[in-house]
């Protein structure tokens, strides 16, 4: 920072007075005092005094109208930074940008300090940020309704080349954005019992109990017609310290309600692999469900009067089942609190709630053990019960339903340990249901709901995921970004769909040379920081590879892999060949338990430490495995690449949404016809995208019949040579046998179907090639995809579901 006595207050804008200000008064530093986090923490205050008064417009507004409100619930929210998407929206960026220059503060430096808000594991959460912002946009009073957590998504540090898990603490320095409401609490309760009387009144009188409080983050829309907000509970004892054992001694044991309570809230998925974990998982989606569910509640009443109208003015809608336990909630809440009758109630919670499902994978489908479910809420499974009895009396009237279809449908699992199954519930509770791609849709339909489907067949519908190009694109690309508005006007500000009018410039040699410029400028500056942070050169010249995402065997980062040692092999023994000098980048986190996905991190590791080191390879081939991957760096790579790896085994990819992101930044996707790579292809055109491998139905058939991957394997040379070298230590001479038990696994099972795609994959990947070396018409498939994938803008998306699933727009 400058040297302030020599900048004459005089000269300072309003808006830099107002900055120092915030410092001196709600910071208690001053100018020469303060460092960087404080000017962070000035210059969000002051932005946020501006917002209050349109958050506050905003609600007045949908007050004054009483208009529908919408509930997005979602047990994450991966928002990432704030600030810059803040000033963007609300046009303020110049002006904010040229009042800390005067005060010596570099705009760009402060907003890269600010944390992300890791308050999510991958797709789902991105979506419902992306989601939340664009609901601002398109001006619905929306809110978004999730848990505080915080320590969120564990930091990813490589040490020599295994994934360790570290708590990330984002609320270190305090979070300037948030506003405690004290006087939204409510009361959630756990265990204890259930008492009726004669009048049919039930009674839960729980045995235990914490507080949920508010914490509100305004959400502002692009230019700052609206703020919306997310609204995210903590949770706190009733009594936070027992006096009477504290002053009996017990110093730890009295403050135990206060751990007890604020575990409920400290990390985001607890590892499920423990009954204790899991237990506290259950906890902390009751937790927020109910907070969330008894202010809706409150507010509809406060505003309405009649709760009975709550599907007319309300519409809740469950990211995926980990809030399924509110339908159980709201149900309580209308028959024992509003006196409404079962069936009444079962009406308004039915046309209250929409459910999104995100993953057909069986390991991610919830179901709760019976036994905890009763011990914990013993109300709701008593109404669980009561729902079921309702559902399958009406399947069993359906002459389409056979015991084994009714079987399917019920609530309650049979087969063995009884488990309530939270997917039949939010599906059976709402008016809607619907998956996040086409495929994705079909295959609800066809698989795991099928049962369900042909009960309620007009209930599951399609919504295709969408992302926000203010912050991916305008946000993470400005030089692109300028380019386009260059081209075309700025009309793609407020229409993402408007991005079609650049297709015509793939034909302009100019336009694709200036182009191909921002792009290898973003490479540089990818490049550079890669260069900082591991120390390893790139040459912003060669292709940039980039698969980046959870680590999932299902999302098969090891077959990229096992194609990069392949190719390694290739040019060791054809030096003499004219090869495409390529980087392949890698980043992603694996969950803490998932043995499987912290090998393939280690391989990803071992392999690049070998290949950068070789001589004999020369600067063809690079590989980086860049540690924590999170939105920030998102934001960082994606601008950066030239291709896109979406090779996910068909049928298991629900959507995909960073594959919507690279092509918005003109990198061509290398892809599977899996989630909405498909839909891709359909806007991008066959001519702009690299499609290979097994499709759904192929992949099914294939499960289903005698799926030989040893036969495969060894029938390709290439294939064999590369997994052998792996299996046999040579990326691993430290302990020659560590991947053994991995390769072995896709000799003898390959559930994944590696070996089966791999041919179709390698060649692809050298038609990769053979399109690089035409350099010109490889950037007029980059451009015609940045052109033709407006379409997957979340304001497309989320006005479909305002218009068919919410009524509220
Ligand atoms: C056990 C609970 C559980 C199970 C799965 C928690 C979290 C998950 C995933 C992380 C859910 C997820 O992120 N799904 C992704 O959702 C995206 C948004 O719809 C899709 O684009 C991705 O294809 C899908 O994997």
């Amino acid at each position: 920072m400058t040297d302030n006595d020599t900048t004459p207050a005089i000269d300072r804008s309003p808006l830099a007075g107002r900055i120092v200000d915030t410092l001196i008064h709600r910071i208690g530093k001053d100018e020469r005092a303060a460092r960087k986090h404080d000017w962070l923490a000035a210059t969000i205050l002051t932005l946020r005094d501006e917002i209050i008064d349109k958050w506050m417009a905003s609600t007045r507004q949908a007050h004054a109208a009483g208009a529908k409100r919408v509930y997005y619930l979602s047990l994450e929210f991966l928002i990432g930074r704030l600030l810059r998407d803040a000033l963007s929206n609300l046009g303020r960026n110049a002006e904010v940008a040229e009042a800390l220059a005067s005060l010596g503060v570099d705009l760009a430096e402060i907003e890269e300090i600010e944390p992300d808000a890791a308050l999510g594991n991958g797709g789902l959460g991105r979506l419902a940020a992306c989601f939340m912002e664009s609901m601002a946009t398109l001006e619905l009073p929306a809110y978004g309704y999730g848990i505080r957590y915080v320590n969120g998504m564990f930091r990813q540090r490589i040490d020599d080349g295994w994934q360790v898990e570290l708590p990330e603490t984002w609320l270190a320095h305090g979070n300037p954005w948030e506003f405690e409401r004290r006087e939204s609490a409510y009361f959630i309760g756990f265990g204890g019992e259930v008492t009726g009387n004669e009048a049919g009144h039930v009674h839960w009188k729980p045995a235990e109990a914490v507080e949920a409080v508010a914490y509100d983050t305004p959400v502002v829309g692009w230019r700052g017609k609206r703020v919306n907000t997310l609204r995210l509970w903590s949770a706190r004892a009733f009594d936070p310290i027992r006096l009477d054992a504290f002053n009996a001694g017990d110093h730890i044991g009295a403050l135990a309600g206060q751990a007890r309570a604020e575990s409920l809230v400290r990390v985001l998925y607890p590892s499920d692999s423990s009954s204790a974990g899991q237990e506290l998982r259950l906890r902390q989606e009751y937790f927020f469900s109910s907070a969330s569910i008894q202010d809706i509640v409150r507010r509809h009443v406060q505003y309405f009067g009649d709760i009975r109208t709550l599907p007319d003015k309300a519409a809740i809608q469950l990211n995926d089942t980990h809030p399924a336990v509110s339908v159980a909630e709201l149900m309580r809440l209308l028959i024992d609190h509003h006196d409404l009758p079962f069936e009444e109630a079962w009406e308004v919670t039915r046309r209250t709630f929409g459910y999104t499902n995100h993953t057909l994978l069986p390991e991610a489908l919830e179901s709760w053990p019976l036994p905890l479910f009763e011990r914990l809420l013993p109300r709701h499974m008593q109404l669980i019960y009561a729902i079921n009895g309702r559902v399958l009396r009406e399947a069993r009237k359906s002459p389409s339903m056979g015991d084994h279809s009714v079987a399917a449908i019920s609530l309650i699992d049979e087969n063995g340990e009884r488990r309530v199954r939270m997917a039949n519930l939010a599906f059976v509770a709402s008016h809607s249901v619907n998956g996040v791609a086409a495929l994705h849709t079909e295959l609800m339909k066809q698989t795991v709901f099928a049962d369900l489907h042909r009960l309620y067949p007009e209930r599951i519908n399609n919504k295709t995921n969408g992302i926000t190009p203010r912050r991916w694109l305008m946000g993470c690309n400005p030089a692109l970004t300028a380019l386009i508005r260059d081209a075309i006007g700025p009309a793609f500000c407020d229409d993402a769909a408007e991005l079609r009018s650049l297709d015509s410039f793939a034909d302009d040699a100019s336009f694709r040379e200036r182009f191909a410029e921002v792009k290898r400028s973003n490479k540089v500056g990818l490049s550079n920081f890669i260069r900082e942070s591991t120390g390893l050169r790139l040459d912003p010249d060669a292709l940039f590879d980039v698969q980046i995402k959870r680590v999932h065997e299902y999302k098969r980062q090891l077959l990229n892999i096992i194609e990069t040692v392949a190719l390694y092999d290739q040019i060791r023994s054809h030096p003499e060949k004219d090869w495409t000098p390529r980087v392949k980048l890698f980043a992603g986190k694996a969950a803490s338990s998932y043995h499987n996905a912290k090998m393939i991190i280690k391989l990803a590791n071992d392999v690049a430490k070998r290949i950068n080191s070789d001589p004999s390879v020369g600067g063809l081939l690079k590989v980086a495995f860049i540690s924590n991957y999170n939105v920030s760096l998102a934001e960082r790579i994606i601008p950066a690449a030239d291709l896109s790896e979406q090779i996910s085994t068909a049928g298991m990819e629900a959507s995909g949404t960073g594959n919507m992101k690279f092509a918005l930044n003109g990198a061509l996707t290398i892809g599977t016809l899996d989630g909405a790579n498909i839909e891709i292809k359909d806007h991008v055109g066959d001519e702009n995208i690299v499609i290979f491998g097994l499709t759904a139905d192929e992949v099914a058939a294939k499960r289903a019949g005698d799926y030989r991957p040893r036969e495969i394997i060894e029938g390709s040379r290439e294939l064999s040579q590369a997994v052998n070298a792996i299996a046999s230590g040579v990326f691993s001479p430290d302990d020659p046998d560590r991947y053994r038990d991995l390769m072995n696994g896709l000799y003898d099972r390959d559930w994944f179907m590696v070996a089966a795609d791999f041919d179709g994959y390698a060649a692809a990947q050298r038609s990769v090639d053979a399109r690089w070396a035409d350099r010109s018409n490889w950037q007029a498939s980059a451009v015609r995809n940045v052109a033709r994938v407006g379409w997957f803008s979340s304001d497309r998306t989320i006005g479909e579901y305002a218009r068919e699933i919410w009524g509220a727009m």
